[in-house]
C-alpha cells in the first residue's frame, strides 16, 4: 500500500508533513499480514540485525547498542502546557520549545532509510474500549515488534474509515544514512543527549526520537496505552493502569477477575501466569502489563487488555518461576539481547540451567559458558534488561475471553512492591479511598543490590500505584481521579482493593531461601485464594489498625514447606513500629510532593491509620 491508499484525508495530511520533515527514501503502508513480516523480518536477517534461531522456530535474536537497552526515563517528558499539568513526578519542558528542538532533529532524519506506517489498534479491533494510533517509524524492527504487540494494519484503517480518532505517534531511530551507506548490522540509535520520548498531552500526540529500544519505541505500549491514554481516561472518566488482568478458577468452578499493580521488575508477568499450588484452582492470563477499565452498564467495572503480545523481561524466567512465558516464547518470537547457544538457541541468566560450550553475549562477544545459571554482576551473558516479545495467543493459560470487546468484570485489584519489612503478605482496604490511599504508597524498599550509595539502602523509593513512570498527567490529579470514579460508584460493585507482598526478608533465617520469609511465585496462590475467598464475603479476616487481614487458618497452608509455616504469622500480622515509620515517611517526604493537588481524602486516610495504630 502506498499514502495514495490512504482515505482518511487527516492521516494522509499528517503522514506527508512527516515525510516533508524527515525525508525517507520510501514511504510503506503496513498491511500486518504474515507476508509483510516474513519479508521484513528477512531484510533484518539479510542486513545482519537478526540471527534466525535453529531450536525456535520462526524466532529471531537482535542485539542493541550498549547504550541503548531500556526505557530512559531523564529523557523522557510530559509537555503538557503547564508544568502544573505534568506534575512533579514528571520531566517538563514546555512544548513550544521541544517541538523546535525535535523538529530540528528530525528533520532529514530518515534519509535513507524507509519510513513505515502502521496503523494499529489498542485492544480487541472494533471494540468500545479500544483506540487506535498510527506509529510512523523508519525501523524494521519496530514494526515487527508493533505486529506482535498490537494489532496492525489494513483492519485498522477500515476501522478508522475516513474520519475516526487516531492517536499519532512519530517515531525515528535518529540515524540517517549518507548516500550508500547501511547500518552493517549495527543497532541504529542517536547518543543518549539526543533522545527524547516526548507526549503532548492536550494534543495527544507522542514525538519519539532516538531509540530504537521497547517502551521507547514501541509506542503501542508505554507512550500511548499508559502516558497518553492515562489523560483521555481521566477526560473521559475511566482508568488506563499499569496492571495485569489475571483469571482466577476456584475448585467449584467459580471464576473472579483480578487486576494487579506492581512496580517494574515486581513479577507481574509471573503472576499474570502462575501456576497455582494448591489443588483445583486455575490462573489464567488476561494480560500482564496494561489494564484499562471502564464502568459497564450494570455498574462493575470491566477491563481489557489492550495489547495483543507480552513484552516480557527474559533472565529470571524459567520453569520454575514461569513455565507458560517460556512455552509462549518457543516460537514465533522476537528475543532482543539474550545470549545465542551455539547449537541456535538463546539463553540468559537464571534460565534455570547452565549453558553449555561457547555462547554470544548480548554484545556480540563469543566467550565460554559458566558452570553456574548466573553471571557475576556486569558479566551477563543476557543483558538485564534482555527481552522476548511473544503473541499472547501462544500462551498456553491465556484465557479464551481475553480478547473479549467488553471486557472482563473485577472483582479484585492487588497492589504491591518489594517491601523487606513492614508490609504484611496481605491485608485488604477498609473502603474504596483507603485502597487508594494504600495505592498511592506503593513503594520499593532501595536495596544495596539497587544503589551504589549506602545512605539511600533501607529507604522508600516510591512508585504510586506502579504508574509513575507511565502518568501522563499530575499524580496528585490522578489520585483525585481514582477518588472521583469510586464515589460516583455503586459502592457494593467496586472492586476490594488489596495490598500484598512477597518480599519479606529475614536474613539471618538460614533456612530461607534468599532470605525471602514468602516462598513466592506458584505459592502466591495461596494468598490468591484467600483474596477470591474473601470476594465473596467469607468469614475470614480480622479487623486490625491497618486494614483486614488473614485470621488465623485461612491461608492454605497444606503441602506449604515447614519453613515458611513458621514465618507465616510474622508475616501476617502488624508491625506496629514499622507501620508507625511508614506513616511518617509518608507524611514528611512522600505526600508533600504533591502540594495542593494532594485530596484531602488521602491525608484523612492517613490520619486515620496513625490514630488506629495508636489507639
Ligand atoms: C515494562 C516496565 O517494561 O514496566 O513493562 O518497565
Ligand atoms: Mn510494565
Amino acid at each position: 500500500m502506498t499514502i495514495n491508499d490512504i482515505k482518511h484525508p487527516k492521516i494522509k495530511a499528517w503522514v506527508e508533513e512527516v515525510v516533508k520533515m524527515c525525508q525517507p527514501d520510501d514511504v510503506y503502508v503496513c498491511d500486518g499480514s504474515q507476508a509483510e513480516y516474513d519479508r521484513l523480518m528477512k531484510k533484518c536477517v539479510d542486513s545482519g540485525l537478526a540471527t534466525p534461531l535453529a531450536k525456535k522456530p520462526n524466532s529471531f535474536l537482535f542485539r542493541s547498542l550498549p547504550s541503548d537497552v531500556a526505557r530512559v526515563e531523564n529523557r523522557t517528558f510530559i509537555s503538557s502546557k503547564t508544568q502544573d499539568a505534568a506534575g512533579p513526578t514528571n520531566n517538563w519542558i514546555n512544548p513550544d520549545e521541544l517541538k523546535a528542538t525535535m523538529t530540528g532533529l528530525y528533520t532529514g532524519c530518515m534519509k535513507g532509510r524507509t519510513m513505515y506506517v502502521i496503523p494499529f489498534c489498542m485492544g480487541p479491533v472494533g471494540s468500545s474500549i479500544s483506540k487506535n494510533g498510527i506509529e510512523l517509524t523508519d525501523s524494521e524492527y519496530v514494526v515487527l515488534n508493533m505486529h506482535i504487540m498490537t494489532r496492525v494494519g489494513t483492519k485498522v484503517l477500515d476501522v478508522l474509515g475516513t474520519d475516526g480518532t487516531f492517536v499519532p505517534c512519530l517515531h525515528s531511530v535518529g540515524k540517517p544514512l549518507a548516500e550508500g551507506e547501511t547500518d552493517g548490522g549495527i543497532w541504529p540509535c542517536a547518543d543518549i543527549e539526543n533522545k527524547y520520548i516526548s507526549h503532548f498531552p492536550e494534543e495527544r500526540l507522542i514525538w519519539s526520537y532516538g531509540s530504537g529500544y521497547g517502551g521507547n519505541a514501541l509506542l503501542g505500549k508505554k507512550c500511548f496505552a499508559l502516558r497518553i491514554a492515562s489523560v483521555i481516561a481521566r477526560d473521559e472518566g475511566w482508568l488506563a493502569e499499569h496492571m495485569l488482568i489475571l483469571k482466577l478458577t476456584n475448585p467449584q468452578g467459580e471464576v473472579k477477575y483480578i487486576t494487579g499493580a506492581f512496580p517494574s521488575a515486581c513479577g507481574k508477568t509471573n503472576l499474570a501466569m502462575l501456576i497455582p499450588t494448591i489443588p483445583g484452582w486455575k490462573v489464567e492470563t488476561i494480560g500482564d502489563d496494561i489494564a484499562w477499565m471502564k464502568f459497564g452498564k450494570d455498574g462493575r467495572l470491566y477491563a481489557i487488555n489492550p495489547e495483543a503480545g507480552f513484552f516480557g523481561v527474559a533472565p529470571g524466567t524459567s520453569a520454575e518461576s514461569n513455565k507458560n512465558a517460556l512455552i509462549s516464547a518457543e516460537k514465533n518470537t522476537i528475543f532482543t539481547n539474550c545470549a545465542l547457544t551455539e547449537d541456535g538457541d538463546v539463553w540468559w541468566e537464571q534460565i534455570g540451567y547452565p549453558a553449555k560450550g561457547k555462547l554470544v553475549d548480548w554484545k556480540g562477544n563469543t566467550r565460554d559458558a559458566l558452570p553456574k545459571d548466573t553471571s557475576p554482576k556486569g558479566e551477563e551473558f543476557a543483558h538485564p534488561n534482555a527481552r522476548f516479545t511473544a503473541p499472547a495467543a501462544q500462551c498456553p493459560c491465556i484465557a479464551p475471553e481475553w480478547e473479549n470487546p467488553e471486557g472482563v468484570p473485577i472483582s479484585a485489584i492487588l497492589f504491591g512492591g518489594r517491601r523487606p519489612s513492614t508490609v504484611p503478605l496481605v491485608h485488604q482496604s477498609r473502603n474504596w479511598n483507603h485502597g487508594v490511599f494504600l495505592g498511592s504508597i506503593v513503594g520499593s524498599e532501595i536495596t544495596a543490590a539497587s544503589t551504589i550509595d549506602a545512605s539511600q539502602v533501607g529507604k522508600i523509593r516510591r512508585d504510586p500505584f506502579a504508574i509513575l513512570p507511565f502518568c501522563g498527567y499530575n499524580m496528585g490529579d490522578y489520585f483525585s481521579h481514582w477518588i472521583k470514579l469510586g464515589a460516583k460508584a455503586d459502592q457494593d460493585k467496586l472492586p476490594k482493593i488489596f495490598y500484598v507482598n512477597w518480599f519479606r526478608k529475614d536474613d539471618d533465617n538460614k533456612n530461607l531461601p534468599g532470605g525471602f520469609m514468602w516462598p513466592g511465585y506458584s505459592d502466591n496462590s495461596r494468598v490468591l485464594a484467600w483474596i477470591f475467598d474473601r470476594c465473596n464475603g467469607a468469614d475470614n479476616a480480622i479487623d486490625t489498625p491497618i486494614g483486614f487481614m488473614p485470621k488465623e487458618g485461612s491461608i492454605n497452608t497444606d503441602g506449604l514447606a515447614d519453613h515458611y509455616k513458621k514465618t507465616l504469622p510474622a508475616i501476617t500480622s502488624v508491625d506496629k513500629e514499622g507501620w508507625l515509620k511508614e506513616v511518617k515517611d509518608v507524611r514528611e517526604n512522600h505526600y508533600p510532593k504533591f502540594g495542593s493537588h494532594l485530596p484531602k481524602e488521602l491525608v484523612e486516610c492517613l490520619d486515620d491509620l496513625e490514630k488506629r495504630l495508636n489507639s
